[in-house]
């Protein structure tokens, strides 16, 4: 293991237990230990995000670069690439991650030409591919950076460009062939620039149907190459556009049934962009898993006080337990993993703090899998659940939901059985219920 940039920390952060007050160990992440026969690591597969985590550089729309890191200091751009996935891979290998994420201009810098992008893509893969041989280290996903590149301002699959369209979709090629290269096991859409600013220059209708066909390309050609990694679309609903079409998970799913791509597609969702559409996490989990499409996560938090996307770490063992009891109750996630699509504050500017950043966001994780396990385990909130729906089970419940009565024998029912005894949800009780887990 290299310890070229990363010198505080001199070998893979150990697991210590919970009494540890080593702030570079784990608390509870321990990645070969069962919970419900399962070690940590497969139910979690945690990933690293490289936009974040390597080519963040502090900056925010007040000000530029926050701190400098030394694998950004060579001068050739190729150079450069290079020694920052060399940073990137004694990274994961001192956390202990299995996975990373990319976009194809976070590992590659994009040329002058669409050509010269391509060919710089090619050599930074080859150099993945070496390093992901030497370390065991997988590419849980790879995506295209359609956003970023002043020609996307108006959209890239939604561009009215036609040549930007192609441009964008030409870019997408490149990107899943060098998922395909890398054994990536998903491959990601997140439309940035894919919504509108205003509608008085906009025909919604007409970048729609762009959009589906931009995706079928990619599905077709996914088909042509024999990559089997699952295509996952990422709901957020504006930043940076005003709207984005993929707003939130039911929107998301509702655009992909009626463009006939329900089948090829599931859901990657991250927790701010939930926040950011009025939901919770969990809420935007739940809606994914109950139509069979919760794929992957990206794990990160918003700060309930800003509108923005501010992607933190996750530190709530509360909303992570919730979380997790979604992705448990789906067995969890295949081919999917939890990406943490987060970054450490301006602030925080010493390359060591990507490690405290990390290691938080586990253990929040290993913590939350933990209670989750156990709180399904022991019916803690399903067996008060299935209660409250149990009369649906037999009588005028199961003569409803079976179609075997209509309106006017539920009516006639009605008025021989008076009106309804109500029944408490206990709220308060099932909180006090959550709560005594977590203490
Ligand atoms: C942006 C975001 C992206 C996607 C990948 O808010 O979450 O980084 O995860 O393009
Ligand atoms: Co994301």
């Amino acid at each position: 293991m290299n310890n070229k940039y990363f010198s505080e920390v001199r070998a893979a952060i150990p697991f210590e237990g919970k009494d540890s007050k080593n702030p570079l160990a784990f608390k509870y992440y321990n990645k070969d230990q069962k919970v419900g026969g399962k070690a940590m690591a497969e139910h979690l597969r945690f990933s690293v995000a490289y936009w974040h985590t390597m080519m963040g550089k502090g900056a925010d729309i007040f000000g530029g670069p926050g701190f400098e890191r030394d694998w950004h200091k060579a001068s050739d751009p190729i150079q450069r690439a290079k020694d920052t996935m060399d940073a990137a891979f004694e990274f994961f290998q001192k956390l202990g991650v299995e996975y990373y994420c990319f976009h194809d201009r976070d590992i590659a810098p994009e040329g002058d030409t669409f050509s010269k992008s391509c060919k710089n893509l090619e050599v930074l893969v080859e150099y993945a591919k070496k390093w992901q041989k030497e370390t065991g280290i997988k590419l849980l996903w790879g995506t295209a950076n359609l956003f970023g590149s002043a020609i996307y301002a108006q959209g890239a699959g939604t561009n009215p460009n036609a040549h930007v369209m192609a441009t964008a979709a030409a870019q997408i090629k490149n990107a899943i062939d060098a998922t395909y290269e890398l054994g990536g096991e998903n491959y990601v859409f997140w439309g940035g620039r894919e919504g509108y600013e205003t509608l008085i220059n906009t025909d919604m209708k007409k970048e729609q149907e762009q959009m589906a066909r931009f995706l079928k390309m990619a599905v077709d050609y996914k088909k042509k190459i024999g990559f089997k990694g699952q295509f996952l679309i990422e709901p957020k609903p504006a930043e940076p556009m005003k709207h984005q079409y993929d707003s939130d998970a039911a929107t998301t799913l509702n655009f992909l049934r009626a463009y006939d791509l329900i089948n090829d597609f599931k859901l990657n969702i991250e927790a701010n962009h939930a926040t950011l559409a009025g939901n919770t996490f969990e809420h935007e989990l739940a809606v994914a898993s109950i139509a069979g499409k919760l794929g992957s996560v990206d794990a990160n938090r918003g700060d309930l006080l800003l509108g923005w996307d501010t992607d933190q770490f996750p530190n709530s063992i509360y909303e992570i337990t919730l979380a997790m009891m979604v992705i448990l109750n789906q067995n969890g996630l295949g081919s999917g993993g939890l990406n943490f699509d987060a970054k450490v504050r301006r602030s925080s500017s010493d390359p060591v703090d990507l490690f405290y950043a990390h290691i938080g966001g586990m253990d929040t994780f290993a913590r939350g899998l933990m209670i989750a396990h156990k709180m399904i385990k022991d019916k803690a909130l399903s067996s008060f659940i299935e209660e409250r729906y149990s009369s649906f089970k037999s009588g005028i419940g199961a003569d409803i939901m079976s179609g075997k009565v209509g309106l006017e024998e539920v009516e006639k029912w009605v008025l021989k059985a008076g009106n309804p005894v109500l029944k408490s949800g206990r709220q308060e009780m099932l909180e006090n219920i959550i709560n005594s887990y977590l203490y």
